[in-house]
């Protein structure tokens, strides 16, 4: 698996309260994204707090993660986040408030062009945790998972970045530089095999 991030704080701040964590362990492969709510020095308060979680807890199920993580966060303001795992042939996935996930499978024998976007329920992860579930999907070898924060314009054709394949580096980095808001933190994370 290729995993890349970019990522960048709003325009003028140094803080960033954007965060993705990844981790392979096992047979398994954990992407995590956290937008801290709001930028600067708070929300990167949030995304640090949340990688330190992580790191300790990473090999926890995605529901009791997100549980974890929201008690960790609880005094700070909080934020949205996505929790994606792979495993030999299945998503698992479970996000609260807006973190964009999708899943694009290319087309092959028999079968068209294909986009799965995970579902999240709303809420903030630190703050107002409400109904935490996990979804799956079906994952095919060759399929490449994306998640981006509101950072990055919701109305983009990814189809457009993903296209036929390539390096997830060059297609984060495109995403990034082509399709963020300079008024917030932006990031997009990339993963193919
Ligand atoms: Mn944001």
């Amino acid at each position: 698996m290729r995993i890349a991030v970019a990522s960048r704080p709003k325009l003028g701040e140094r803080a960033n309260g954007d965060v993705c964590f990844h981790r392979e362990f096992e047979d398994n492969i954990l992407v995590c994204l956290m937008d801290g709510a709001g930028h600067g020095e708070a929300a990167q308060v949030v995304a640090e707090k949340t990688v330190g979680y992580l790191e300790r807890s990473y090999g926890l199920d995605l529901v009791e993660l997100m549980k974890g993580c929201h008690e960790e966060l609880k005094g700070t303001r909080g934020g949205v986040m996505g929790l994606a795992l792979i495993r030999n042939d299945l998503v698992s996935y479970v996000g609260v408030g807006n973190i964009r996930a999708c899943l694009y499978t290319r087309a092959c024998e028999g079968a068209e062009n294909n986009v799965s976007f995970l579902t999240s329920l709303g809420g903030v992860v630190g703050y107002n945790l409400r109904k935490v579930m996990q979804f799956q999907y079906p994952y095919k070898r060759g399929s490449t998972l994306v998640m981006f924060t509101d950072g990055i314009l919701a109305g983009i054709n990814i189809w457009d970045y993903v296209g036929d394949g390539g390096d997830p580096k060059e297609i984060a980095g495109r995403i990034l530089k082509e399709c963020s808001k300079d008024n917030d933190d932006a990031t997009v994370v990339v993963a193919s095999e």
